[in-house]
Parts: structure tokens; sequence; C-alpha cells
């Protein structure tokens, strides 16, 4: 935050995003992590998490509604959803706008950052009181290794990056574990990163995920301004078959989204090619 700007530098990839700051509204060290708010010239307001950028009010509509909307349609009857970390609450707010959603819970280890988020981003969490909602401050590997197997249809992990408290959520003993909570045609969905800078990432997750028992894996692509490279990526991974999109009811959602569209699903699990040799 020097000369009025916040800046977030890749050192590994010599690369930085700078987004001119009109105010600092907000800092403070959790248990878990160091939380800044900021009120942006053009991005509207932004959250920061241990210097790195998470939500803007201006773009998180791409990655909230790519983290879940796919992933959804993709399910015959998604009724029990799972967010793993997701504490802004925007993937929620997305989850609970599908009827046949019965029962979403968000189990995000630090509450700071839902009590900001309802604070300083009150649209991401209008949804929060919605009597199928439950919001668990708890550690999520924990969670899932209590959980009842085969209680859940749908598990997204919307995470930090994998350093710090969100580095566990990426391995294959936790992926084991959520294989086990899901229901036979359950599916598991991850933010995976940016495809430019993280690859590899991407590459040992489908690996990874593979070998702790899903049977099919597959990464959609979108743009988000404010990540890395701009350009982020979600990976989902199927106890089945993922080749059953209800296209007909995404067609027909009885909702408002800014960027899903049937054609944007489709397109988004495009892999680009010189992605095809990773996966
Ligand atoms: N979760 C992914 C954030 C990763 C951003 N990385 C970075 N800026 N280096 C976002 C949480 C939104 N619910």
């Amino acid at each position: 935050n020097d000369n009025g700007w916040f800046t977030e530098v890749y050192p590994k990839h010599g690369s930085a995003i700078s987004l001119k700051v009109v105010e600092k509204l907000h800092e403070e060290q959790t248990p878990f992590q160091r939380i800044e708010i900021y009120e942006t010239e053009w991005m509207g307001t932004l959250m920061v998490i241990d210097g790195c950028t998470m939500v803007s009010d201006r773009d998180n509509f791409l990655y909230h509604e790519m983290m879940t909307h796919p992933a959804l349609y993709t399910h015959a009857n998604p009724e029990t959803v799972w967010i793993i970390g997701g504490g802004d609450c925007g993937s929620l707010k997305e989850v609970l706008k599908h009827p046949e959603v019965k029962k979403a819970v968000q189990i995000e280890i630090d509450e700071r950052v839902t009590r900001l988020a309802e604070q300083y981003f009150p649209e991401l969490c209008d949804s929060n009181h919605d009597p199928r909602a439950e919001l668990l401050f708890i550690d999520g590997i924990q969670w899932v290794k209590d959980a009842a197997a085969g209680s859940v249809d749908l598990i997204i992990v919307d995470s930090t990056d994998p350093v710090g408290p969100a580095e566990g959520l990426f391995n294959a003993a936790f992926y084991r574990e959520c294989f086990r909570c899901l229901k036979p045609d359950g599916l598991l969905v991850q933010q995976s990163e940016s495809p430019l800078f993280h690859a590899e990432l991407i590459r040992d997750m489908h690996h990874t995920m593979r070998g702790a028992g899903f049977a099919t894996t597959r990464t959609l692509f979108f743009p988000q301004f404010i990540y890395p490279s701009g350009w982020w990526s979600g990976t989902l991974a199927g106890k089945g078959t993922l080749d059953r999109f209800r296209e007909e009811d995404a067609r027909q959602r009885p909702f408002a989204t800014t960027y899903y569209n049937p054609e944007v699903h489709r397109a988004a699990f495009a892999a680009p090619e010189f992605f095809k040799p990773l996966l």
C-alpha cells in the first residue's frame, strides 16, 4: 500500500497487480491470518488475506458463479452441499439460488472472514439467514474426517492459495476423506489457481484426486482480474461421470447470473492446447 496503491507481488512470476486505493477500511490479525479491507477506485471494496487478493465487489461474480453453477448443473440432484472455506459467503449465495438444494453448510475456519464480509460485502451475505444455510466456524479438514460416509452430494473447496491454513486442502488425505463423505454420484470442485502460473499444481491435483478414488476429473477456466495472471480455474472430480450436464435446467435457471450460462458452461471446460498433455 504505497502512494495510494494496493499491490500484490508475484515474486516467482516477475509480476504484480496494483489497485488504486481510495481508503483503507480495516486491518486485523486473526488467529489464522491477516485480513485487510480496502475501498478501491474501480474494483469497489477489496478483501485481502495475507497479502493476497480474495474478493472485490466488481469481479467476484466470475469466481463465485464458476465455482458453483457448473458443478451444481453437472450433478443430477444436488440436495446437500458443503462449502469448505468460502467465508466471504459468495459461494454460499450462489449455491442457495438452486431450489433443489435443501441444505448448504459453509465450513470456514476463520469466523472473522465472515463477520467482515457481513460488514463490508453485505450483498454477498444476503442469503446467510436462508433456513437451508448453516454456517460453521471450524476446520474443514477435521469436518470431513468426522463426517459420516456417503452424506453429501457436492463439496465445494473455496480456499485461499495452498499455503498457510489452506495447505491441507490440497492433498491425497483430504481428497480421500471427501471421497468417503460423498454419495455414490457425488462431486467435488476445488479452486485450482492460475492455469498460466500454476499448471503443475493443476496437473498434480488431477493425479491426486484420481489416486484418491475419483473416476473423472476436469478443469474449468474463467477470467479473474484480481488474481495472479488474471486467469483462474476450478477442478471438478466425480465419483462417476462428469458428463451429465443438465443443460436444459441451466437454460431455464430460475435466477439471474452475470457470467454463467449454458454456453459459457460448455466453453469453460474446453482445455487449451498447451494444457492437454497435463491432464
Ligand atoms: N479464493 C481464491 C483466492 C486465491 C487468490 N490468490 C491470490 N490472490 N494470490 C477466493 C475466495 C473467494 N470466495
